[in-house]
């Protein structure tokens, strides 16, 4: 088999030139490298409806042409982030690419692993955790989508000023994911392996549990438009086992 790659938290959106830039010509090296790209969530800055896709805004138009591209050559799977969990069947359909649920066991040549966003393994985060089951739930969704685009893009706007506003107040601690229930997680899968991202904190965690040697892998976020510091990153699963890759080094 090939390798599997990943990648999650690009955070795509119209004042992101560069990292949108950046994502594309990652496409492209995925396609030529891999068998399959793996993008579990926060693909996007804020996803409000799979009904942008009808007339996309420029940026939009160059990132789904890239997706296409890319699902042309490898298989590609999209999943749910806490700021774009409104991607659906239209969009996943208008590109190639295939919905990942929001927790997933790959079979990957180096062994298997679980895969999600994470943020549901920040459950010390009890603000956000109560902000999630809100507009997860089929009513609250279903009344957001029945609103006009500029209406649900100004409560997105809000709502991402709001998570900034609120983040400020809460102890990093609080943010990262719960090691109790990363176990759990583990324990209840019966797998020695997770990699998940959302919590913008790249890293390979090691920790025995029952016994047993586990990894717990973080995603690197991106941001290419930053003034002061850019990164971002992949992560590649093949026969080696798992690695993390930098942007920086990617040329
Ligand atoms: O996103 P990030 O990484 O900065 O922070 C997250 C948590 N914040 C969020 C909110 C999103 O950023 C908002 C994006 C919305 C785009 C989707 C648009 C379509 C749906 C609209 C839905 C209404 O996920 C943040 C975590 C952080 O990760 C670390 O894990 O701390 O959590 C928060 O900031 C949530 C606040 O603590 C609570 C917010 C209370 C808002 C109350 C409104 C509830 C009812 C909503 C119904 C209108
Ligand atoms: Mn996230």
């Amino acid at each position: 088999d090939g390798a599997i790659w990943l990648a999650s938290d690009l955070h795509l959106g119209a004042d992101m030139p560069a990292t949108c830039e950046a994502f594309l010509a990652f496409l492209e090296l995925a396609a030529d490298n891999a068998t399959a790209l793996l993008l579990p969530g926060d693909i996007f800055d804020a996803w409000v409806g799979d009904d942008v896709t009808d007339a996309p805004p420029p940026w939009l138009a160059d990132v789904l042409n890239g997706l296409r591209q890319c699902s042309k050559r490898i298989a590609l799977w999209i999943g749910h982030g806490n700021r774009d969990f409104l991607m659906g069947d239209k969009l996943a359909r208008s590109v190639g690419a295939q919905l990942l649920p929001d927790l997933v066991r790959i079979q990957a040549p180096g062994g298997a692993f679980l895969l999600c966003h994470g943020d549901e393994l920040c459950t010390d985060d009890l603000a956000y955790q109560d902000f999630r089951r809100q507009v997860r739930g089929q009513a609250w969704q279903s009344a957001f989508l029945a609103r006009p685009l500029a209406e649900r893009e100004a409560i997105a706007d809000g709502l991402r000023r709001d998570s900034q506003q609120a983040q400020q107040s809460k102890a990093e601690q609080v943010m990262d994911v719960n090691q109790l229930a990363v176990e759990t997680l583990l324990r209840t899968h019966g797998t020695t392996r997770l990699i998940h991202g959302h919590t913008h904190r790249p890293d390979r965690h090691v920790f025995m549990l029952d016994d047993r040697r586990c990894e717990r892998w973080v995603l690197p976020d991106w941001d290419l438009d930053s003034h002061s510091a850019t990164r971002g990153g992949w992560m590649i699963a093949d026969e080696d086992g798992l690695s993390i890759n930098d942007i920086e080094l990617a040329d």
